[in-house]
């Protein structure tokens, strides 16, 4: 690859749907540098390489081309790269459904997650932290109070939408036991897609899978996933754990490096 064909990811070390095209690049084998930023201090520039007005991640560039929104991502290297194998042709539909059905519980997933992981503010300030240069490291640790309140108020963080947010995880969980009900072990078809990508990893913090840097260690399992418990020996999050066991291979071969 040229310099200018070089593919950049820019993540965020907890988010599960940096995580889910991190997953699709690592299984397509497509070579990539992963740039790891520190939450807040992402915000601009991803407003600035999205060009769509939004501050999230993941972003995928190449040389001018930036790409925001996993699944326009999903569809942007179908285009480049394709066909990918995640995505064989005569599966693609119920495929691209299935990524659609579980992309849009994500914001479901952060929203219960950070209404318990806010009680344990060491923790997600040293989550948040682990990539941030030394000024970024104390401006999110000096602005903690006011990040955390703008992520409340932007993600809808408050009793009744933590409750709401656990019925529709539920649900969710309910339609992949029924999905799963006939001893399958994939979501489409008979083998590994990008269903089960998307499924397994946003998830993934739900299911703390050993091979995940963050959601495996003791303080996010503990602390911040505290509440996804009662889910936690369900067939549903066995089979997260399951595809990460057998389908995700070494995270983070390279560390990523701070943006
Ligand atoms: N629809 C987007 C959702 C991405 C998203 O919500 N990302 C979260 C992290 S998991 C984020 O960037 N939050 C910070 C922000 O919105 O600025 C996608 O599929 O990429």
């Amino acid at each position: 690859m040229t310099n200018q064909n070089v593919l950049t990811l820019f993540t965020i070390n907890m988010s599960h749907y940096s995580e889910k095209v991190r997953w699709l690049l690592d299984y397509e084998e497509l070579p990539y540098q992963e740039q790891a930023l520190t939450p807040f201090v992402h915000a601009l520039p991803m407003l600035i390489k999205g060009k769509r007005k939004r501050t999230t991640v993941p972003v995928i560039q190449q040389g001018k081309t930036c790409v925001q929104d996993s699944p326009r991502i999903v569809a942007w290297l179908s285009k480049e790269y394709g066909p990918l194998k995640s995505i064989p042709e005569e599966l693609e539909v119920e495929v691209l459904e299935v990524q659609k059905r579980f992309d849009a519980i994500g914001k479901s997933v952060a929203r219960y997650l950070y209404h318990t992981g806010f009680a344990h503010p060491a923790e997600i300030k040293n989550i948040w932290t682990q990539f941030a240069k030394p000024w970024e490291n104390a401006l999110v640790r000096m602005c903690y109070p006011t990040i955390k309140g703008l992520m409340k108020s932007q993600l809808n963080i408050n009793d009744k939408a933590a409750a709401k947010a656990e019925q529709k995880i539920d649900q969710e969980i309910q339609w992949l036991e029924q999905r799963l009900s006939d001893g399958r072990q994939y979501l489409v078809g008979d083998r590994f897609t990008l269903a089960d990508i998307t499924a397994a990893s946003l998830l993934a913090p739900l299911a703390c899978p050993a091979q995940h840097p963050i959601y495996s260690t003791e303080d996010f399992r503990e602390k911040i996933a505290s509440s996804a418990k009662r889910w936690s020996a369900s067939p549903a999050m066995e089979w997260v754990r399951n595809m990460y066991a057998q389908n995700r291979g070494q995270i983070w071969r390279e560390k990523p490096r701070a943006a």
